[in-house]
C-alpha cells in the first residue's frame, strides 16, 4: 500500500432504468463496500463514490414501455435504488446521478477540451431515421422479425427470444418502435475518438504494467488491443441526455458510455473540495468495481479519455465479476427472474448480513456462479448460526453464567498452549484477510474470517469449560482454568468484530454492543490484540447474531422467482397479442346498394347440430310474422342449447341456399374477434321481427 497515500473507489453507475438485484450486489457493489470498509478500518484516506446512470437509450426505452417520461423514471429509480443500496450498507460517501448540473458541466467541459485539442474526428454516416416522428433511431428503437428464430418483435440490437446479436440491416420487415414507420437512411454528423490512437500507450500501460488484474479483465483487454482498436462515435442523435457543447450540434448529445465514467469525477467533486487530489494526484489510488459487460468501458475508452483529456490518473486496477445466475438461470429482468434487493429486505428485516454473507461466499470472482435458496438456507444454517453465531453466543453464555458476567481475568500459572495458539492463530488470520483484500480476494478474506470462529469453537471445545464446572465444588478448584478460557473467547470474539467488520458490518456493531466496546475498537491495527476487552468489565447479556432459515421461507421465495416470471410472460403476451390486422376495404357502395338488405331482429328458438358437419347449426329463427330456417356455421363456437332464446340479426332477403340437404332461408350476423364469433344484436330486446337500418 506503500506507493498510495489515498483511495478512490468507485462502483458502476447502474442505469436508473429498474431497481437493483441481487446481481448488482455481488458484481460490484458488495465488493467495493467491503474494500472501503476495510480501508477506512485500517484510517486510510478513501472516498467511495456511485450514482445512477440516467441517460442513455436504457432510459428511454423504459420511459417508452411505462409510457411516462425519462425523467419520470429516473426520479423514481434514483430513489428505488438509492434506498437498496443503504438499506443494505452499502457505505458509499456519496451517491449521486448523472442528471445534476454540476454533472452536466463536468462532462460538457470535458468533451470541449477534448475538442479543443483536436481529439476528434468527425464523420457523417447514415442512420436510421424515422420520418414520422422526426427523429433518428438507435438500433433498440428498430423493430422487426428475427432473421434467426423469426420473432417477430426483435430489436434492432439483439433478439431476445434467441439471444442473438443483430444490427438493425438484418432485421426482416424493420419498423421504428416510435411510429411503426419503416426507418429510412439518413446521413448525421457525429463526433469519433480514434481509439487506435491510443492503442500503443493501452498496450504498455494494461499489457507491460498491470499483469496483476484479474484474468477475466486482462484477458478481454487483450483480446480487444490485440483484435486492433477502431475510431468510436462519443455523441449520438438524441433529445435526452448532455447536449453536445457546440454550435452547430441540434439534436446531438454526448453517448451514453462517454458521459457516465464521467459521473465519477462529478460525484467527487460535489462530494469534496478537494475532488483533484482524488484525480489529479499521482500517489491516489483509483480502483474501479464493475460487473464484467463493462470491462472495455472502463479499461480502455475511459481511460484513453483520461488521458486525451489530460491531467487525470488513470486506474490503478478494475476488478470486475463474472454474473450471478439464479436457480442455474441467467438473470433476466425482462423476463423479471431476478432476487430484488428491496423485496429480499422487506421479506429477511434486519437480515441484510445474511445476504451479504452469502453473496460474498459465492461471489462470482472467477467464473459465473450460482444462487440458490437452498444455498441460502444451508450457508446461514450451517456457517453463520452453527459456526459464527453458535461461537459467539456460548461465549456470551458461560461468561455471564461461570464469570458472574465480568470479563475474567487471564491467569498466568495455568495458561497453556491451547492459549498461546490463538493468539498466534489471530495473528496469521490478520495477515491472510488484509492480503486477500488487498487483492480483491474477497472469498478467500471472508473464508479465512469464518476459520477464526471455526477455531473458536475447537478452542472452546478442547477446553469444556461447562464440564470444568460440573458441580459448584468442580467449579470452585477450576475457576482459573474457566476464567483463562473465557478470557481468550471473548477477546476471540472482539477479534471477530473487527475481522467481520467490512464484510458483516451489521453484526460487527451487534457484538461490539454486547461486547460494551465503541467503535474505535474496529480500527484493524487492534486486530491480533488480546486486550481488546478489559478484566472486570460487566457486559451486557448475549442475544443471538443470527437465526435459522426456515424450509418454508425458501419454499416461498422459490415460489416468488417463479410467480415473478410467470406474471412478466402474462404482461408480455398482451402487450404483444397482435393488433387485429384491418380487413381489406371493400369496394364503395351506394346507400341504395344497402338499402337493399333486409336486416331483421329475430329469436333463435330452436337449434341442433346438422350431422356429420361439425361445424354446422339448424336454427329456427322467430321473426314475429314467420318462422325461418337458418343453417350457420357456428357449430364450433356454441352449443345449440346455449343460444335457445338469443336475439340476432337476420339478414332476411338472401336468396336461399341448400346446405347439407337443408335450406338455409336467410344468414345471422357475427362479429369476430380474434377467432372468437359473438352474435350482432341489438343492444335491448326489441319485438321478434323489428327492421334494421
Ligand atoms: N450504467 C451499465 C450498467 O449498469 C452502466 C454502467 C455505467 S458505469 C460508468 O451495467
Ligand atoms: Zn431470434
Amino acid at each position: 500500500m506503500e506507493k498510495f497515500n489515498r483511495y478512490l473507489v468507485t462502483a458502476a453507475l447502474p442505469y436508473a432504468n429498474g431497481p437493483v438485484h441481487i446481481g448488482h450486489l455481488a458484481g460490484c457493489y458488495l465488493p467495493s463496500d467491503i474494500y472501503v470498509r476495510y480501508l477506512r478500518a485500517r484510517k486510510m484516506d478513501v472516498k467511495f463514490v456511485c450514482g445512477t446512470d440516467e441517460h442513455g437509450v436504457p432510459i428511454t426505452i423504459k420511459a417508452m414501455q411505462e409510457n411516462v417520461s425519462p425523467q419520470d423514471i429516473v426520479d423514481k429509480y434514483y430513489a428505488v435504488i438509492r434506498d437498496s443500496f443503504a438499506a443494505m450498507g452499502i457505505s458509499f460517501d456519496i451517491f449521486s446521478r448523472t442528471s445534476r448540473q454540476i454533472h452536466h458541466e463536468t462532462a460538457a467541459d470535458f468533451f470541449k477540451v477534448m475538442y479543443d485539442k483536436g481529439l476528434f474526428e468527425e464523420r457523417e454516416s447514415e442512420q436510421y431515421f424515422d420520418e414520422i416522428k422526426q427523429v433518428f433511431l438507435a438500433d433498440r428503437y428498430i423493430i422487426g422479425t428475427c432473421p434467426k428464430c423469426g420473432n417477430d418483435r426483435a430489436y434492432g440490437d439483439q433478439c431476445e427470444r434467441c439471444g442473438s446479436s443483430l444490427s438493425p440491416d438484418e432485421l426482416i420487415n424493420p419498423r421504428s418502435a416510435l411510429s411503426d414507420a419503416v426507418p429510412v437512411k439518413r446521413k448525421t454528423k457525429h463526433w469519433y475518438m480514434p481509439l487506435q490512437q491510443y492503442e500503443p500507450w493501452l498496450k504498455q500501460w494494461i499489457l507491460e504494467e498491470h499483469k496483476e488484474w484479474k484474468n477475466n479483465v486482462f484477458g478481454q483487454c487483450k483480446s480487444w488491443l490485440d483484435n486492433g482498436l477502431q475510431s468510436r462515435a462519443m455523441t449520438r442523435d438524441s433529445n435526452w441526455g448532455i447536449k453536445v457543447p457546440l454550435p452547430d450540434a441540434e439534436g446531438k448529445v454526448l453517448y451514453v458510455w462517454f458521459d457516465a465514467p464521467i459521473g465519477y469525477i462529478s460525484a467527487t467533486k460535489e462530494l469534496t473540495d478537494n475532488w483533484a487530489d482524488y484525480w489529479c494526484k499521482e500517489d491516489t489510488r483509483l480502483v474501479h468495481f464493475i460487473g464484467k459487460d463493462n470491462i472495455v468501458f472502463h479499461c480502455i475508452i475511459f481511460p484513453a479519455m483520461l488521458k486525451g483529456h489530460g491531467n487525470f490518473i488513470v486506474p490503478d486496477n478494475v476488478p470486475a465479476n463474472e454474473f450471478l445466475n439464479i436457480e442455474g438461470e441467467k438473470v433476466s429482468t425482462s423476463r423479471n427472474w431476478a432476487v430484488w434487493v428491496h423485496d429480499y429486505i422487506q421479506d429477511f428485516p434486519d437480515q441484510q448480513d445474511v445476504l451479504r454473507y452469502v453473496l460474498c461466499s459465492t461471489a462470482p470472482e472467477t467464473k459465473d456462479n450460482d444462487f440458490t435458496w437452498k444455498d441460502f438456507q444451508d450457508r446461514n444454517n450451517n456457517e453463520l448460526v452453527a459456526n459464527l453465531g453458535n461461537f459467539v453466543n456460548r461465549t456470551m453464555v458461560l461468561m455471564h453464567k461461570l464469570c458472574g458476567g465480568k470479563v475474567p481475568p487471564m491467569h498466568a500459572a495455568v495458561k497453556d498452549a491451547a492459549d498461546d495458539a490463538i493468539f498466534a492463530m489471530l495473528q496469521d488470520a490478520k495477515l491472510k484477510i488484509s492480503e486477500n483484500l488487498e487483492t480483491y480476494r474477497f472469498r478467500d478474506a471472508l473464508s479465512e474470517v469464518m476459520n477464526v470462529a471455526r477455531e473458536g469453537n475447537r478452542y472452546l471445545q478442547e477446553k469444556q469449560p461447562w464440564i470444568l464446572a460440573k458441580t459448584p465444588e468442580l467449579q470452585q478448584q477450576n475457576q482459573q482454568a474457566i476464567d483463562n478460557c473465557l478470557h481468550v473467547c471473548l477477546q476471540l470474539t472482539a477479534n471477530l468484530a473487527i475481522f467481520l467488520n467490512p464484510f458483516l458490518p451489521f453484526t460487527a456493531q451487534k457484538i461490539c454492543h454486547m461486547l460494551k466496546v465503541v467503535d474505535k475498537m474496529l480500527d484493524w491495527e487492534n486486530a491480533g490484540s488480546m486486550k481488546l476487552v478489559s478484566v472486570g468489565y460487566s457486559l451486557r447479556p448475549p442475544e443471538l447474531l443470527f437465526k435459522k432459515v426456515e424450509d418454508e421461507q425458501v419454499a416461498a421465495q422459490v415460489e416468488k422467482l417463479h410467480a415473478g416470471l410467470k406474471k412478466s410472460a402474462a404482461a408480455a403476451a398482451t402487450a404483444a397479442a397482435p393488433v387485429p390486422e384491418a380487413k381489406p376495404a371493400k369496394a364503395e357502395i351506394q346507400y341504395d346498394d344497402f338499402a337493399k338488405l333486409d336486416l331483421r331482429a329475430g329469436t333463435i328458438t330452436h337449434a341442433e347440430k346438422v350431422p356429420k358437419a361439425d361445424k354446422l347449426l339448424k336454427l329456427t329463427v322467430d321473426l314475429g310474422s314467420e318462422q325461418r330456417t337458418v343453417v350457420s356455421g357456428i357449430a364450433e363456437h356454441f352449443a345449440p342449447e346455449a343460444i335457445i332464446g338469443r336475439q340476432v340479426t337476420l339478414v332476411a332477403n338472401l336468396a336461399p341456399r341448400k346446405m347439407r340437404g337443408i335450406e338455409s332461408q336467410g344468414m345471422i350476423l357475427m362479429a369476430e374477434d380474434n377467432g372468437k364469433l359473438v352474435f350482432v344484436n341489438p343492444d335491448a330486446p326489441v319485438a321478434p321481427g323489428s327492421g334494421i337500418s
